[in-house]
């Protein structure tokens, strides 16, 4: 079996699940609360994931830069680590899949047997991948889901007993808070079997002028990523944030080491949104906070991987030690 492409849509993992109703679901829910806030995860429709696309090539976001030299000067001690058997490599949000395909060549070069699944909460990013992919290298097989995580793993569960290789890169799991993480890597552990290999990027703790570039570029690309989430708000559900009425905030937590994104009202407002039947009212320089970007130490890695099930394999960092992708394998005792 080879080439062989697969969209499976999460309403057949899911089968009430229904992309605008939680949407609208979490606007109210986040909106009504005393502080504010908005999930991270509604930042990629079509404009906002080509907003993440510039900004990933953006030279005050190192992260990518950093990964991407990762990688590179990894893939082949991965693909020696996955071995000779016939494996599947599961990525979470492969967004664009530039930092992936390293791997995929590198494996396809090595003649590994793999089937690569790709699940994301964005269908835009997944169809691209596809067509890719389909060119480039049609002998690769490819399953594409259109999922968000939490639900797309619960998917590794139902599929063959070969060894999994989970990809989660470019610190996605920043974007959790602490407690949704350590739920997040217990799932995946119960969703894996011993043996089981899984590759995590964290951005690591850094000085924070370096930080507050990266989430405050200088052409505004980010601050137009974040006021992108009141658009998207005005476009499905009707609402009516004016973008020259809030600003975007990026403030780090010394104590938590998390970048926080906020959207602050300028001024006393109040905003409508008609599918909700619902108004929402701001008082000047209030805020909304829509993303945390976890910053790491490494002794809360390996704190993250041995309270969640998993050992750590090796940690592979970059040559200016800005990032790391972190190695685990699944350990289960029977
Ligand atoms: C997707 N995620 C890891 C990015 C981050 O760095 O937290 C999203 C992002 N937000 C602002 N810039 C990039």
């Amino acid at each position: 079996m080879s080439g062989i492409l697969y969209v499976l849509d999460d309403q057949k993992l899911a089968p009430h699940y229904d992309d605008l109703e939680a949407f609208k679901n979490d606007v109210l829910q986040g909106l009504r609360k005393l502080n504010k806030q908005i999930p991270s995860k509604y930042f990629y429709d079509a404009q906002g994931s080509a907003l993440f696309d510039q900004i990933t090539r953006h030279p005050d976001y190192y992260l990518t830069s950093c990964e991407l030299e990762i990688l590179d000067t990894y893939k082949k001690q991965l693909a020696m680590k996955v071995g000779a058997e016939p494996f599947n490599l599961i990525e979470l949000g492969p967004g664009e899949g530039i930092k992936t395909r390293i791997l995929v060549e590198q494996f396809l070069h090595d003649s590994l047997s793999f089937t690569y699944t790709l699940i994301d909460i964005s269908k835009n990013y997944l169809e691209k991948l596809i067509a890719q992919y389909n060119r480039q290298s049609p002998q690769l097989e490819l399953i594409a889901i259109n999922s968000d995580y939490f639900k797309g793993i619960q998917w590794i569960n139902t599929t063959s007993k070969r060894r999994n290789m989970v990809l989660f890169l470019g610190s996605s799991i920043g974007n959790f808070d602490i407690a949704t993480t350590k739920i997040f890597l217990r799932h995946l552990w119960d969703c894996l079997h011993a043996g089981d290999y899984v590759l995590i990027g964290f951005d690591l703790r850094k000085a924070i002028d370096i930080l507050m570039r990266a989430y405050n570029d200088s052409d505004g690309i980010t601050r137009d990523f974040n006021l992108n989430l009141l658009q998207r708000m005005n476009r499905e559900l009707g609402a009516n944030f004016r973008m020259d009425k809030f600003s975007h905030y990026e403030a780090y937590n010394v104590y938590s080491g998390a970048m926080e994104s906020h959207l602050v009202s300028l001024e006393s407002q109040i905003i409508d949104i008609d599918t909700l039947a619902s108004t929402f009212t701001f008082e000047p320089f209030e805020g909304i906070h829509v993303e945390y970007s976890h910053k790491y130490l490494l002794t809360q890695i390996a704190e993250f991987a041995y309270t969640t099930g998993f050992e750590i394999v090796q940690n592979f960092t970059d040559s200016q030690h800005y990032f790391v992708d972190s190695l685990w394998r699944v350990v289960k005792r029977t």
